[in-house]
């Protein structure tokens, strides 16, 4: 069933905002899933998103069989590799790095992808990808070889993020990195928000509940926190 899409655009109908918590693969254990669900369910967590820049084969796939059986939100794999596809979880972003200019991150790795998806039912989620500047050097700039765009080119974000949507993508996601120094400025996001038409992504150094409401009055549709919940699960209360 092709619901979380769907799901997704019911609930910004409703002016609800969606909070997507990343778990990286590399970073967590099963035997620290139950407890870390436990607080994950409680919260006002909307959805799961699963992936990581490097991860190792097979390790993405056991960790959404597990995550299905302690929860009921939707798990969606974020995935930084072909490998990191699981046909458990409930849809996939088929993300194209639009910041970059790497044709592996803008076509190849999507080709490649293709006899596993047509193997599988996974819902799939067109998804623009757009890597911004963010005080330091991310994983997602080394792994992909490519350069993110200017935090002071604003007009470029927006029209990067336009022809994204021209050319399909059904989500725009931007993208500060795992770890950013500064989470996505306040006015990339409303400019962009104004300009698109496509639910609104933004995630990377979101640490704290004024951040996470700064990027919701600015337009992001759903958030994606990782590392502040990786770094302390106590997180979970304060945006409660
Ligand atoms: C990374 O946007 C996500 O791809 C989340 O970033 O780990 O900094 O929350 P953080």
């Amino acid at each position: 069933m092709n619901s979380v899409y769907k799901n997704i655009q019911a609930s910004i109908k409703k002016k609800e905002k969606l909070l997507a918590v990343l778990i990286d693969p590399d970073k967590t254990t099963l035997e620290a899933l139950p407890s870390f669900m436990d607080k994950l369910n409680a919260s006002i967590a909307t959805h799961v998103f699963v992936g990581g820049s490097e991860v190792s084969k097979h390790v993405t796939q056991i960790l959404i069989a597990a995550l299905k059986n302690l929860t009921k939100i939707p798990v969606v794999v974020f995935p930084g590799d072909i490998t990191q596809i699981s046909e458990n979880a409930d849809a996939l972003l088929f993300l194209s790095l639009i910041s970059g200019r790497n044709p592996d991150y803008l076509i190849d790795k999507h080709v490649q992808a293709i006899p596993l998806l047509k193997a599988s039912e996974l819902e799939v989620i067109p998804t623009g990808y757009v890597l911004i500047e963010s005080g330091k050097k991310t994983s997602v700039e080394r792994v992909t070889k490519t350069q993110p765009m200017k935090r002071n080119e604003v007009s470029k974000i927006v029209d990067t993020s336009l022809a994204g949507q021209l050319l399909g993508q059904k989500l725009m996601y931007l993208e500060a990195g795992s770890g950013a120094t500064h989470p996505i400025d306040s006015e990339i996001i409303s400019e962009v928000k104004k300009t698109i038409n496509i639910p609104l992504i933004v995630g990377g150094g979101v640490r704290s509940k004024k951040q996470l409401d700064d990027a919701y009055k600015a337009g992001a549709d759903m958030v994606v926190v990782g590392t502040a919940f990786e770094e302390d699960e106590a997180f979970f209360n304060e945006l409660n």
